[in-house]
C-alpha cells in the first residue's frame, strides 16, 4: 500500500514565538540566542532577519555587524517546549503514529486515514494557527525522505505535495544536499566526480557508490531515486496496537460498517505478526466515532483478535446509537506494557546551558 506521510516543521520557531509573545518585535529583524560576546550563538532568527543573510548558528556578533538594527532576544526554553506540546497534541487528532524529531518538527503517517493526505496537513496547520497563533510548513509524500523535502519548498506558511508520479521528475533536478544522509562532506565527494543533483547520482553505479561511501551506498542507490522504506517510528513502547479510518462519506448501515471494518482488522492482525513474542493481548477492543461526534468504545478481555470477535464488538457498538459512522477503530491492548519513555526530544544544542 502506498503511504501517506506529512512532515510538518513550524516556522522560524523559536523566532515566531518570540514575537507573536511581543508584538511590538513584529516586521522588525528578530533573532534569538546568546549575548552578543564571543560565545553567544543564535538558535534561528525571523524571515526579515534571514533577508539580512542572518541564519541559525550564526555567532550572535558576527550577526549584529551584518545587520546592525537586529533584535536579539534571549531564548525561553520553557515556551517553546509548552509550544511544541501544544502542537503535538494538535496532531494526535490527525494520526497517533507520530515521530518527533526537534521541537518543531516530526513526521506523521496518516496512511490509514480515508481522506487525502494534503487536506489533512492543510487542516492541521489552520488548527495550528488558530491555536497557537503560530505558523508551520508541511511536505506531503509517500516517504519520509520526500516529506522532509517537500516540507521546505514552500516555507514559510505552505505545503507542497509529491505526488508518486511526480516523484522522477522531481528527483532529477534535486541537489543531492538535500537527501538525507547527505552532509557537506558527501557532497564534497560528489561535486568531486562531478555530481551536483540526484538525477546525474542515478547515473552511478551501485559499486561505485559502495567506494565511495561504504553502507550508505547502497541506500544512497535508494535514495537518489527517492526510494526510502523507513516507517514513521513513534519511540513509545506500545500499550495498544491499533488501526482507525474516518470515512469521507459516513456509512449509514451495519453492513456497511461491517464491510469496512474488515481490512482494519486485517491490518491490525498483519500488525501483530510483527510484535516481540511475549507481548501478551490482554483485550480486543472496537472504537466508533458517529455523525453527531458522539463516540463509544468497546472492549473485551481475554477475546482473541479476530474478524468474527471485532464484528461482535461491532454489533454492540453500532446498537448503541442510531447515528451514521464517521469513524471506526480497531485494536489490542497488551497485558505488559513497559513504563511509557518520554518523547525524545532532539535538539542540536545543548538546552541546559545558555548559548
Ligand atoms: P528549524 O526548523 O531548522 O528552523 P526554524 O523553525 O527556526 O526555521 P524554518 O522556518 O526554516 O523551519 O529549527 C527549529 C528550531 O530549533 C529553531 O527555531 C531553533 C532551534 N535551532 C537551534 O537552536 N539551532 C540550530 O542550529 C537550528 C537549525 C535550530
Ligand atoms: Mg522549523
Amino acid at each position: 500500500m502506498t503511504r501517506k506521510i506529512i512532515h510538518l516543521d513550524m516556522d522560524c520557531f523559536f523566532a515566531a514565538i518570540e514575537v507573536r509573545d511581543n508584538p511590538e518585535l513584529r516586521g522588525h529583524p528578530v533573532a534569538v540566542g546568546g549575548a552578543s560576546d564571543r560565545r553567544g550563538v543564535l538558535t534561528t532568527c525571523n524571515y526579515e532577519a534571514r533577508a539580512f543573510g542572518i541564519r541559525s548558528a550564526m555567532p550572535t556578533f558576527k550577526a549584529l555587524k551584518q545587520c546592525p538594527h537586529l533584535i536579539v532576544v534571549p531564548v525561553h526554553f520553557d515556551a517553546y517546549r509548552r509550544e511544541s506540546r501544544r502542537v503535538r497534541s494538535l496532531m494526535e487528532h490527525f494520526s497517533s503514529i507520530i515521530e518527533p524529531l526537534s521541537l518543531d518538527e516530526a513526521y506523521l503517517d496518516v496512511t490509514h486515514h480515508d481522506r487525502p493526505a494534503s487536506s489533512i496537513a492543510s487542516d492541521l496547520r489552520a488548527m495550528i494557527y488558530s491555536t497557537t497563533g503560530l505558523t508551520a510548513s508541511a511536505g506531503i509524500a509517500s516517504n519520509k525522505l520526500l516529506a522532509k523535502v517537500a516540507s521546505d519548498w514552500e516555507k514559510p506558511d505552505g505545503q507542497f505535495e509529491i505526488r508518486p508520479e511526480a516523484v522522477n521528475g522531481f528527483m532529477q533536478q534535486l541537489p543531492v544536499r538535500k537527501v538525507w544522509g547527505i552532509g557537506p562532506v558527501a557532497a564534497g565527494k560528489l561535486q568531486d566526480q562531478g555530481i551536483a543533483t540526484c538525477g546525474q547520482l542515478q547515473g552511478m553505479a551501485t559499486l561505485k557508490l559502495q567506494q565511495l561511501f561504504g553502507r550508505f551506498g547502497t541506500e544512497l542507490y535508494d535514495l537518489c531515486r527517492g526510494q526510502d522504506d523507513r516507517p514513521v517510528e513513534t519511540h513509545r513502547p506500545r500499550k495498544s496496537l491499533s488501526t482507525e479510518c474516518t470515512f469521507s462519506t459516513n456509512l449509514q448501515t451495519f453492513e456497511a460498517c461491517r464491510k469496512r471494518l474488515e481490512p482494519l482488522v486485517e491490518e491490525v492482525l498483519e500488525d501483530l505478526l510483527h510484535r516481540p513474542p511475549g507481548a501478551g493481548v490482554s483485550k480486543i477492543f472496537l472504537k466508533l466515532k458517529f455523525a453527531n461526534f458522539s463516540k463509544t468504545t468497546v472492549e473485551r478481555t481475554g477475546l482473541k483478535p479476530s474478524r468474527k470477535n471485532y464484528t461482535h464488538l461491532l454489533a454492540e457498538g453500532f446498537g448503541r446509537s442510531g447515528q451514521p459512522v464517521r469513524l471506526i477503530g480497531v485494536g489490542v491492548r497488551f497485558a505488559e506494557s513497559p513504563p511509557e519513555k518520554e518523547i525524545q526530544l532532539t535538539l542540536n544544542f545543548d538546552a541546559g546551558h545558555p548559548l
